[in-house]
């Protein structure tokens, strides 16, 4: 696939990350509630190597909490897991107890050596606009408390207490979103998590509005359209997107669409489904 999805270089991306890694003891992965699966990269299993994990589904205030509580539970299988709202800060208070949690085995080890407890390092990663920099101003609390920053000295790591016992790097690790299939790439754009110019917004808003007709169809009611299909020329129509002649705008009716979606004035929305029914 050769659109470009991701603003960044990334052989870059990774270098720095890879670097920043290094300083810290368990990685904050942030993924969207409403694509758990579609805004995850794939690679990172692999740069993080043994590093411990601990998973944040973002934004679980747009997410539709039945599937949130589904996902949960498929994915703790394979990593402690948290769904919380960087915005309103609902689920924030789970984070650094399981942070203690997580590392509780080590620092163990650490003691029977008589080596004291250390600070445990966290890093929040994820892909851009997933709200890495809410988390760090949820956990932070505005950064006031900024640790070894000193005017004038070169910047560098910088580290934020967050607790007696806990610190967090104040600069997120940038993620790139998956690449290979076309309909990740939709959601991806979908909830805003890549660049509108990716994608034509009349396709994309009419892949979505096609997959909420088959998978949400209630999403749509709030457009009231009940004497015919829901597409953008309905919706154009509906919200008064009409140019000379009566003809619907379908490109400011797509722009009306995306926005709804986005602020979530359609309802929470999951995207990303379980096919796997034990869960
Ligand atoms: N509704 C909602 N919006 C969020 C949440 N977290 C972040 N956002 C919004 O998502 C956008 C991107 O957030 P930001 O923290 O800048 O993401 P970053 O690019 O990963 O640093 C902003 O408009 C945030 O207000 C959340 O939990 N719920
Ligand atoms: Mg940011």
């Amino acid at each position: 696939m050769s659109i470009q999805w991701f603003p960044g270089h990334m052989a870059k991306t990774r270098r720095l990350l890879l670097e920043q890694l290094k300083w810290v003891d368990v990685v904050l992965e942030l993924a969207d509630a409403r694509i758990p699966a579609s805004s995850r990269n794939p690679m990172l299993h692999k740069l993080l190597g043994n590093k411990a994990r601990l998973l944040i589904l973002n934004k679980a205030d747009l997410a539709d909490v039945n599937w949130t509580s589904r996902w949960l539970r498929y994915l703790k299988v394979s990593s402690p897991v948290f769904a919380v709202s960087a915005t309103t800060g609902v689920g924030i208070k789970q984070i650094v107890p399981e942070l203690e949690r997580m590392v509780v085995a080590k620092q163990a080890k650490q003691a029977e050596k008589g080596i004291r407890p250390q600070m445990i390092r966290v890093m929040i990663v994820g892909i851009p606009n997933i709200g890495k920099s809410s988390l760090i101003n949820q956990l932070t609390g505005g950064a006031q408390a900024k640790v070894g920053n000193k005017p004038g000295v070169t910047r560098g790591n910088q580290w934020v207490r967050i607790h007696d016992r806990v610190e967090l790097l104040d600069t997120p690790g940038m993620l790139w979103p998956k690449f290979e299939d076309l309909d990740v790439g939709r959601k991806l754009a979908a909830l805003g998590a890549v660049k509108d110019d990716v994608f034509d917004i009349e396709e994309l808003s009419t892949w979505i509005i096609d997959w909420l007709n088959l998978y949400s169809p209630n999403s749509l009611s709030r457009y009231q359209i009940a004497d015919s299909e829901v597409n953008l020329e309905s919706l154009g129509r509906k919200r008064g997107c009409l140019i000379h002649g009566g003809r619907v705008d379908t490109l400011k009716a797509a722009q009306i669409f995306l926005r709804d979606l986005r602020m979530g004035q359609l309802g929470p929305i999951t995207m990303d489904h379980i096919n796997d029914t034990t869960f």
